[in-house]
């Protein structure tokens, strides 16, 4: 009985002390929280999944078509719905084929007042033909585009979402981008002409939404979904952003996404961001899965009709965004 009794006691004494250490410990640790680091929000995969398969379902988003026309006012009102202030830019473009094409940008705009802004973009429309299917007979159709495309669109709505939540303290600009990816095909044999690619953000380069915008940096997502992706350093990131590169790289294997976040050097791609940097002179980068070992230099699916939900992977979509969520909260 008395050695119960005196177990009880020393039990309570045990729970008292512990109690009162934890206290004290928490509450410097909260001081030292709100003194340094930034909170960084979690960055919810099975949310960016979902507004991966929303796009996918208007099926193709291909420009002068109904589907892409739908999936512009879907991803407006997605931006709005999560609190940035959002502009659709018109941009009549022009096709390698001589097609006029009825391009939007869609552009989120968080904190705009602010001095320091950073840009975080990808590309919302989807290719018109699968021209690498292995299906000859499916090579003028469009690819359903779900990891080229949707995917890092889906993971800035995602991030959009959470900045709305959290607030952040520096200017944060989305850009979805138009026509990104009526390049000339592949299959046609036709000869060479420059600049295909890109169509909508050559022209935001030319007209951009605030006159003589600029950005501390560029960080363009695009192919960031599929099972098992990695992302090589690519060489005109490493060009334009070589200490960006780094911070990223290192971010991502500091939370432990080495498996998707290679250190190794990948190839040159022309892209988005290529723009960005010459034109608007923003130091960018790509964040793009590549596959230098592949025949065409990518995902398996990419530019088949097999580029659909199947060729997406949450834990990729997580890798990407949680790196990148870390990277947006620890600027000031
Ligand atoms: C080229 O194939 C020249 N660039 C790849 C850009 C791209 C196409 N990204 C997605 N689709
Ligand atoms: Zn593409």
């Amino acid at each position: 009985m008395i050695s119960r009794s005196l177990f009880t006691a020393l039990t309570f004494l045990f729970i008292v002390t512990g109690c009162t250490n934890q206290g004290t410990t928490k509450s410097k640790s909260e001081k030292q929280t709100k003194k340094s680091a930034v909170k960084v929000p979690v960055f919810n995969a099975d949310s960016a999944y979902s507004y991966v398969d929303k796009q996918v379902a208007f099926g193709p988003r291909v420009p002068n078509t109904k589907a892409h026309d739908e999936c512009a006012s879907y991803l407006a009102g997605e931006l709005k719905r999560f609190g940035a202030d959002v502009i659709v830019q018109d941009a009549l473009v022009t096709a390698f084929d001589g097609k006029d094409l009825k391009a939007k940008n869609i552009i989120g705009q968080y904190n705009k007042e602010k001095k320091k802004h950073v840009l975080l973009f990808a590309h919302w429309d989807s290719r018109p033909f699968a021209d690498h299917d292995p299906d000859p007979k499916n090579r003028n159709t469009p690819i359903p585009g779900a990891n080229d495309g949707a995917s890092g669109v889906g993971v800035l709505l995602e991030m959009a979402r959470q900045i709305n939540k959290a607030g952040i303290g520096i200017g944060v600009d989305i850009i979805f981008f138009d026509a990104e990816d009526y390049g000339t095909p592949d299959h046609l044999n036709l000869p060479y002409k420059p600049d295909t690619w890109c169509l909508g953000t050559q022209y935001w380069c030319k007209h951009p939404h605030v006159e003589d915008y600029t950005a501390r940096y560029g960080i363009l997502l695009d192919m960031v979904g599929a099972p098992n992706a990695v992302f090589y350093k690519e060489l005109y990131s490493k060009e334009f952003a070589p200490d960006l590169v780094d911070r990223v790289w290192n971010t991502a294997a500091d939370l432990g996404y080495l498996s998707y976040f290679s250190f190794e050097d990948g190839g040159q791609i022309i892209d988005d961001h290529v723009y960005v940097a010459r034109e608007r002179h923003i130091p960018s980068i790509d964040i793009i899965q590549h596959e230098p070992m592949s025949d065409s230099n990518f995902n398996e699916f990419w530019h088949t009709l097999k580029d659909d939900m199947d060729n997406i992977d949450k834990s990729t979509l997580k890798a990407v965004g949680q790196t990148l969520l870390t990277i947006i909260y620890s600027e000031k």
